[in-house]
């Protein structure tokens, strides 16, 4: 790879972090930003600390994020930070038009000013909505379901715009659901290790049938690395892993594996606009630059159960906050 100056968004989050932890293990020294909300977290980085240079800052900050990129001069920017998780985009949407889409304007204005060469928009595969059969392509129409998803949405034709306006030169991922290590713990594998490790019961929502497509976190962040390396500017790829469960399915390998009953899940009201599927059709990414995932489900599963059993502490953490944030009790998220 030429030298490059990295800047990371988001570095202290679930995926972010993994990313840097990535990028340290080859020896670069990333410059990370983040605003370090309820979701971020520096103790995810505890094994690379000193090895990036860190600035905590809201990307929505305008003239800090100049000021920083006008002194680091990047020359690749991979854009993690969002407000990522679609229960709260449903009870409150603002931080997530004001992060996901003014967040991206702010960043793509200041990256313009320094002669960025590559910006990585992170987006997702929740931009093209659902379907019952068959797999999204990455000309598909997008056909966001909920608030979060339609805020990605709005960034990734924003930046759209941006590179037939300006010719700016970004590439957008969209990945499928990621898992592993780290993962805060409203979102549903982490949630539901914590409950069955607790023999408590897990809110499934409706009647479970709803499916994804799951992408371990390791192999998500090798991915993005291939298109960092050979992506083409101007192009989107998708990336998921073909893994393809329903919930219940999920929640089921996992009890398995921990050695709890099935009967600790629980059915509970449905999430309001819940998608019923979502899977991507990822040859591009597997042939244009080379990747493809090493981790099965199952492996995964185990390796991630490994992690949060080592780390409860963290994940309990966590969890007690979560109950602190949610005010409004009229829809069942079985915290
Ligand atoms: P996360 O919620 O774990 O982390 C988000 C990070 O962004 C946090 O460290 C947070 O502090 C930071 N952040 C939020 N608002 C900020 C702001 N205004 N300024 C600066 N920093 C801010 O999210 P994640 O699961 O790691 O997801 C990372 C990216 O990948 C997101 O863009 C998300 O939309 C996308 N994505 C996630 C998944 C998934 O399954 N988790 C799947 C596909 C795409
Ligand atoms: O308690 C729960 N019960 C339940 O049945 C929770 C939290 C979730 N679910 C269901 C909803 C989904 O069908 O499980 C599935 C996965 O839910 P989440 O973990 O909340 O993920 P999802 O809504 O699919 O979105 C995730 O993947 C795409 C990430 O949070 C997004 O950031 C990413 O863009």
């Amino acid at each position: 790879m030429v030298k490059q100056t990295i800047l990371i968004t988001g570095g202290a989050g679930f995926i972010g972090s993994a990313f840097v932890r990535l990028l340290v293990r080859k020896n670069i020294r990333p410059i990370v930003l983040d605003k370090i909300t309820y979701a971020g977290d520096l103790g995810r980085l505890d094994q690379v600390k000193g090895r990036f240079t860190f600035h905590k800052v809201d990307i929505c900050d305008k003239k800090k994020v100049k000021g920083i990129f006008k002194k680091a001069r990047p020359t690749l920017i991979v854009h993690f930070a969002a407000e990522s998780h679609v229960d709260r985009s449903i009870i409150d949407a603002q931080a997530f038009l004001r992060t996901n889409i003014e967040g991206t304007q702010v960043l793509m204005d200041a990256a313009r000013q320094v002669g960025i060469k590559k910006f990585l928009h992170i987006s997702t595969d929740e931009v093209y909505g659902d379907t019952r059969r068959g797999s999204f392509i990455e000309d598909s129409p997008l056909r966001p379901s909920s608030p979060y998803a339609a805020s990605k949405a709005a960034a990734d034709l924003l930046i759209k715009s941006y590179m037939r306006t300006y010719g700016f030169p970004a590439i957008i991922i969209r990945p499928s659901n990621n898992y592993g290590p780290w993962q805060y713990p409203e979102k549903l594998i982490p949630l539901a290790i914590l409950k069955a490790s607790r023999r408590e019961e897990i809110p499934l929502y409706a009647d479970g049938k709803n499916m994804r497509e799951w992408l371990y976190v390791e192999d998500c962040v090798e991915g993005i690395l291939s298109v960092v390396k050979r992506g083409k500017n101007g192009q989107v790829y998708n990336l998921g892993s073909n893994e393809e469960r329903q919930n219940i399915e999920l929640v089921r390998m996992l009890l398995e594996i921990m050695g709890r009953p099935k009967t600790l899940i629980k059915f509970v009201k449905d999430r309001p606009g819940h998608d019923t599927r979502y899977y991507l059709d990822s040859s591009k990414v597997r042939r244009d630059c080379g990747w493809q995932p090493k981790i099965t489900l199952k492996t995964g599963l185990k390796l991630t159960v490994r992690s949060y059993l080592e780390n409860k502490s963290w994940l309990l953490n966590k969890h007690r906050r979560i109950a602190a944030l949610y005010t409004d009790r009229s829809y069942n998220y079985g915290f």
